[in-house]
């Protein structure tokens, strides 16, 4: 059975696009496409996939709470089981969250719990950090602290600038986060206590790592 998924976007829909690209229908049935901004170009890439596309500016709401009630509304006219957030740009308040308790997953560019909020890829610059990368967690109440479901990894260079790190990350994103959603949609992936749980078992504070799963993966196969 098709995993019903509402996918948030504010902005260019990569990861979206990775979505529409990687999972089958079978899979998971993206039912709708709701960005908080009507010039995101990942509403074009939605239309394009034939995906039903809703605009909620945030600025038509006098506060976070009541825009967070008619996002809700929305999402729920679509039934959807799983919640995306994809480049999605306003924080969500304890309410919302909680509506959507171990079925809200987002992707954060970094390795989390380093560098939550905003300019991450500038900050581990800044940071002399030799790593940097992408999360997948499911979300909760405290911003970027949900419980981490996989990670992945990328150098950095002596050259790079903020943009060059952000486009090595970003390409890692579009493994990363089809891979983790498909790992909910299989049902293998839960929300537990608050911990996140592959098959039952805890999933270490950093995650699963996306290049030790693949490999993994490649092992498994037999052709
Ligand atoms: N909401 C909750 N409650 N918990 C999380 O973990 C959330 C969340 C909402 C969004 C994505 C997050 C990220 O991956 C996310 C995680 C926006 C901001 C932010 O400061 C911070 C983190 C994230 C998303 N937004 C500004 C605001 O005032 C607006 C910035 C803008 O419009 O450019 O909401 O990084
Ligand atoms: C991605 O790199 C994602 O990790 C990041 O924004 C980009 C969205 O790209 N998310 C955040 O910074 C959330 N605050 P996309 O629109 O092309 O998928």
């Amino acid at each position: 059975m098709s995993c019903r998924t509402v996918i948030l976007i504010s902005g260019s829909g990569s990861n979206l696009q990775a979505f529409i690209d990687t999972l089958h229908p079978q899979q998971a049935d993206i039912v709708a496409v709701i960005s908080n901004r009507a010039d995101a170009y990942g509403l074009e890439r939605a239309a394009q996939a034939g995906i039903p596309t809703q605009v909620l500016d945030h600025r038509d709401f006098p506060d976070r709470a009541s825009y967070d009630l008619a996002l809700a509304a929305l999402i729920d006219a679509h039934t959807p089981e799983l919640v995306i957030l994809a480049g999605f740009m306003r924080i969500l308040t304890a309410g919302f969250v909680a509506r959507y308790h171990g079925r809200l997953l987002n992707i954060h560019p970094s390795l989390l719990p380093k560098y939550t909020g905003l300019h991450t890829h500038r900050r581990a610059l800044e940071a002399g950090d030799q790593e940097h990368g992408a999360t997948v967690h499911f979300v909760t109440e405290e911003l970027d602290g949900g419980p981490a479901i996989m990670q992945s990894h990328v150098p950095i260079l002596a050259d790079d600038t903020p943009e060059s790190l952000a486009e090595r990350v970003r390409a890692t994103e579009h493994r990363l986060y089809p891979l983790a959603a498909m790992l909910y949609i299989s049902g293998r992936l839960r929300l537990m206590d608050g911990h996140a749980c592959l098959d039952g078992n805890a999933i270490a504070p950093c995650g699963l790592r996306l290049d030790q799963f693949e490999t993994d993966m490649r092992g498994h196969r037999n052709d």
